[in-house]
């Protein structure tokens, strides 16, 4: 096992992987940037490094810092959390180079799943199912109208280096492809250094289902079941579930034993999220992301896991230890995204926390950096808070979760809460009757 392990983040992440560091025993180095000196990831550290000016650019984005500050300190592991570093392949080998362990995937799928066209092959060729679309990379207009033509209107453009949203276009016919197809390829170029792009048919509503996955170096991999992910809003996701309240517990098992499969035969290693849309029963796959996700909570709450521990034992060369038929899911979890934002407009708030409670109770996880007095910078993600709830039932952990939000007490910066607490009371939500375009429609109803 690790000596001494540097996460390489800052907030509620890095205070997460802190918690699962001490619970093994492992000591913990923080790194921040100067923006961050009185941070709670900080402060919680055994030790702290500063490596850099507020930009990430310059400081968690830094990676001759990062590397330094293990080595002067004497760590011989990185977690590198969500963001930021966590699925840069080059990061991941120079860790290796310098004798460090980088706790996640071996660089080579984290630099295959981070082009999206690689991912979808490779995943096509181990028998997970697809959304239709080109064969690859589409590299002239020709091609284009060939693809767009066999699929049928509306087509999607979508950018091999893209991901979550970023460098997508839609043409719904024929006289727009060309347009779609010029702008997908520009804003790629401009946004990837990469204008590769590929097309996929236009599903227009399904849902965004998500499988969490773990693989030890042996060659064992289990799946821990499925994330509903649909609330989103501009492609950031507002509320989490686990399970899915459109999925029964055979369509779970299957679709878990087609990725675990897959995954095993492809020699994958550690925590990884397979996406999939979910429409008319069917599951057709997007793309995958090599890294521990902010809506692992939800997760962790119905499986009784820990993921990051698991994820370090595993990088330390465990093995799992366990089976599929060892893991069982239990009840159901509801993950909020607490951001300093106006509710309605969205503009980030960035200032001073004047007064902090965190709701608690049966059922109730808040993972969150803020404290009373804190001061929320404006240089990074809005993020502030994930209020989890666990409950025997759905319907019992929207109870919980109504009364969760109404005990949190957030003082001094404008969040996110007061929408949350609307999704929660809506009857289409209560029913779990919702797809991706949900939460816009509600948000602009208002
Ligand atoms: C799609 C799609 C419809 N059809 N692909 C957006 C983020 C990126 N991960 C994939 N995205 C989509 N891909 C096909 N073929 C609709 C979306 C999409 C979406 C997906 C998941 C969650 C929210 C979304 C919001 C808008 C569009």
């Amino acid at each position: 096992m690790f000596g001494k392990i540097l996460i390489a983040n800052r907030g509620e992440i890095a205070l997460r992987i802190q918690r699962a560091c001490r619970e093994l025993g492992i000591p913990t180095v923080a790194v921040h940037s100067t923006a961050d000196a009185s941070a709670m990831h900080v402060r919680l550290a055994d030790e702290s490094v500063c490596i850099g000016p507020p930009a990430a650019r310059e400081s968690y984005l830094n990676t001759a810092a990062i590397l330094s500050a293990a080595i002067i300190t004497g760590a011989d592991a990185i977690h590198p959390g969500y963001g930021f570093l966590s699925e840069n392949a080059s990061f991941a080998e120079m860790v290796a180079a310098h004798g460090l362990t980088f706790i996640g995937p071996l660089p080579e799928h984290i630099r295959q799943m981070g082009d999206k066209i690689a991912a979808k092959a490779a995943m096509a060729s181990l028998g997970v199912p697809l959304v239709p679309g080109s064969e690859g990379a589409v590299t002239d207009l020709d091609e284009a109208r060939r693809v767009a033509d066999r699929l049928g209107y509306p087509v999607l453009v979508k950018a091999a280096a893209g991901g979550g949203g970023r460098g997508m276009k839609r043409a719904d016919a024929p006289d727009t492809l060309e347009e779609a197809w010029r702008v997908a390829r520009a804003e790629a170029l401009a946004a990837f250094g990469n204008d590769a792009v590929y097309l996929e048919k236009y599903l227009d509503r399904p849902r965004h289902i998500e499988l969490q996955v773990l693989a030890d170096r042996y060659g064992d991999v289990v799946h821990f079941g499925e994330r509903d992910c649909s609330l989103q809003r501009r492609h950031q996701k507002l509320l989490e579930e686990a399970g899915s309240p459109a999925l029964s517990p055979a369509a779970r098992d299957a679709l878990g034993e087609v990725v675990t499969s897959a995954l095993s035969r492809l020699g994958y290693r550690n925590a990884g999220t397979l996406e999939f849309l979910y429409q008319d029963g069917k599951f057709a796959f997007i793309e995958m992301n090599t890294r521990l996700q902010v809506e692992h909570p939800v997760t962790e709450m119905v499986c009784d896991v820990d993921l990051v521990r698991e994820q370090i034992r595993i990088a330390a060369g465990e093995p799992l230890g366990y089976d599929q038929s060892d893991i069982s899911f239990s009840g159901h979890a509801i993950e909020c995204r607490v951001t300093a934002e106006d509710p309605e407009t969205f503009t980030p708030n960035a200032g001073r926390i004047e007064a902090y409670h965190a709701p608690g109770g049966l059922g109730v996880r808040v993972d969150s950096a803020l404290y009373a007095g804190y001061r929320v910078p404006p240089f990074y993600d809005s993020m502030v808070a994930k209020l989890i709830v666990h409950a025997r039932t759905r319907a019992e952990a929207i109870n919980r979760l109504r009364r969760a939000i109404d005990e949190f007490a957030i003082v001094g910066i404008k969040t996110t809460l007061p929408l949350h607490r609307r999704i929660v009371d809506d009857p289409d939500f209560q029913a779990g009757n919702y797809t991706i375009h949900w939460l816009e429609r509600f948000v602009g109803a208002g």
